[in-house]
């Protein structure tokens, strides 16, 4: 499909001004970049891990969303974004509802690659049908520039501060993008269960006799 710069401009923006991110911060551009690729007519729920972006969009009682925002934890983007995901499909099947809704969520490098990473990791591994975006601004930026297991090798943080005694992080950057290839895949074929096969079955066979058991 041809991505049309000047056709996507003129969509409206989903993410209203007006917000408190720090003027000029990439993360609002990259959030309705990412709107921007819904059709007008769909319907949307949004959620976002905590994080500037989360504590700077959505104060109570203001919202610069304009479509359905929930906000949840640090940890749970994946799963709320699950829950709701599972309860639309329900809905549909069920024909209390017609319209097509998308699902949307944001987090942080904190919020993905640490702190939120267990439930993304069971939400991809599920298969839902979300988008998770994850900004990735290589620290915990919110509470004063903390390292994260996105943070750059010998990056100075306030928790890895480089100088005579450290030289900045010591570790380097988790790759996450491979660990989600890997999460969301389906499961590799297992091997045989027959030693002498020099082949992988593509399914794994039964023994006909179940293996006696150790005890
Ligand atoms: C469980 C939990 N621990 C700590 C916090 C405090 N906290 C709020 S935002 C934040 C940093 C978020 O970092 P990141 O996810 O990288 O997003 P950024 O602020 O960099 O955009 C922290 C530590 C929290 N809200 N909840
Ligand atoms: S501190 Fe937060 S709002 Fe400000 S530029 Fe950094 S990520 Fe953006
Ligand atoms: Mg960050």
């Amino acid at each position: 499909m041809s991505y049309n710069l000047k056709e996507e401009l003129q969509k409206e923006d989903r993410l209203s001004g007006g917000h408190r991110m720090c003027a000029g911060c990439g993360s609002p551009i990259a959030v309705r970049t990412v709107l921007r690729a819904l059709n007008p007519e769909d319907h949307a729920v949004v959620c976002s891990a905590t994080s500037c972006l989360e504590v700077s969009t959505f104060m109570y009682p203001y919202t610069a969303w304009k479509d359905s925002f929930i906000h949840n934890a640090f940890e749970n983007a994946g799963a709320t974004m699950s829950g709701v995901e599972t309860a639309y499909k329900a809905m549909k099947k069920r024909g209390k509802i017609d319209e097509t809704w998308k699902f949307i969520a944001f987090g942080g490098d904190g919020g993905t690659y640490d702190i939120g990473f267990q439930s993304l990791s069971g939400a991809m591994e599920r298969g839902h049908d979300m988008v998770y975006v994850c900004y990735d601004n290589e620290a915990y930026m919110n509470t004063g520039i903390q390292r994260s297991s996105s943070t750059p090798h010998f990056a100075d943080t306030t928790t890895t501060p480089y100088g005579v005694a450290v030289p900045g992080k010591l570790q380097q950057k988790k790759n996450l993008t491979k660990i989600m290839v890997a999460t969301a895949s389906p499961m590799p074929p297992r091997p045989p269960l027959s030693a002498t096969s020099p082949t992988f079955p593509t399914r794994p066979t039964r023994p006909s006799t179940p293996p006696a058991r150790p005890f």
